[in-house]
């Protein structure tokens, strides 16, 4: 079905109001069944210009549904992105405020910060490696805005695929130190379930996510830009959090980090 750039709009401007008010909405695909993966991230696009327009900043972007155990929590098996604004960035010492949110869940990835531009569509897990002044420990927080976290992966790419909050790690490490694939990640949540799982759980080698990133993007003429921050997606499947709740990974040969929810 071919869609206006109204209707486009609209979708997006629904899902942003959506993540501001905290109420869910219903999958577009329940309306529009037939949704193109080139059209949901049309409606991404005119959902980021416009929360640009707003005033926020782009600061990077994010992988998602790169790991066996995401693509099988999730029953899909496309790795889809995302964008990050300043607003999603916790600081070192801050806690996730349930009450901001609609029903959060958090995910142990590896974050790339850039040191040098990059344009695909023909960039390597090489040219990202060279490219990458430190990898970091992070969580991410994702928080679809569809009633009960049910969506088609086209849903979630109109939906910025769930972006909602972010943390990085107090220490980072240049990679060329590293075997990012063999890096274990083990983390404990304070009702004392673990998760734990290698970095080769990411497409094999994390960095391939951030060089898809890069290459999916440039569909756009984006390009992922010096100084910006890239997750390359969950590690372990996503752990829905509640208020009171902390979580405490280690990521071998970075460092480590927290999370508490208020
Ligand atoms: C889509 C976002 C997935 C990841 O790291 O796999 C994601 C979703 O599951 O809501 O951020
Ligand atoms: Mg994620």
């Amino acid at each position: 079905m071919v869609i206006e750039k109204a209707l486009m709009e609209e979708l997006a401007r629904k899902s942003i109001q959506a993540e501001k008010d905290r109420s869910p909405i219903s999958p577009i695909t329940e309306t529009i069944p037939d949704l193109t993966m080139e059209q949901a991230y049309q409606i991404q696009k005119i959902r980021e210009e416009l929360m640009i327009a707003e005033g926020h900043r782009l600061i990077g972007g994010k992988m998602g549904l790169t790991s066996v155990a995401k693509m099988k929590q999730m029953g899909a098996t496309e790795s889809p992105y995302g964008k990050l604004f300043d607003y999603m960035l916790l600081g070192p010492d801050e806690n996730l405020v349930f009450d901001e949110l609609i029903h959060p869940r958090v995910e142990g990835e590896i974050a790339f910060l850039m040191k040098k531009d990059l344009y695909g569509p023909f960039v390597t897990a090489a040219d990202v490696l060279d490219a990458t002044y430190l990898v970091l420990p992070a969580y991410e927080i994702i928080d679809s805005r569809y009633f009960g976290f049910r969506f088609k992966t086209t849903d979630s790419v109109a939906d910025n695929i769930s972006a909602a909050r972010f943390k990085l790690g107090k220490d980072g490490v240049a990679p060329g130190k590293l075997h990012l694939e063999e890096l274990g990640v083990a983390t404990r949540f304070s009702d004392g379930s673990e998760l734990f799982a290698t970095g080769g759980a990411v497409l094999g080698h994390p960095a391939r996510a951030v060089a898809m990133y890069v290459n999916l993007i440039s569909k756009f003429h984006d390009g992922l830009l010096k100084d910006q921050i890239i997750l390359s997606g969950a590690i372990t499947a996503a752990t829905p959090v509640g208020k009171g709740w902390s979580v405490r990974s280690q990521f071998q040969g970075i460092g480590e980090i927290s999370l508490s929810v208020d």
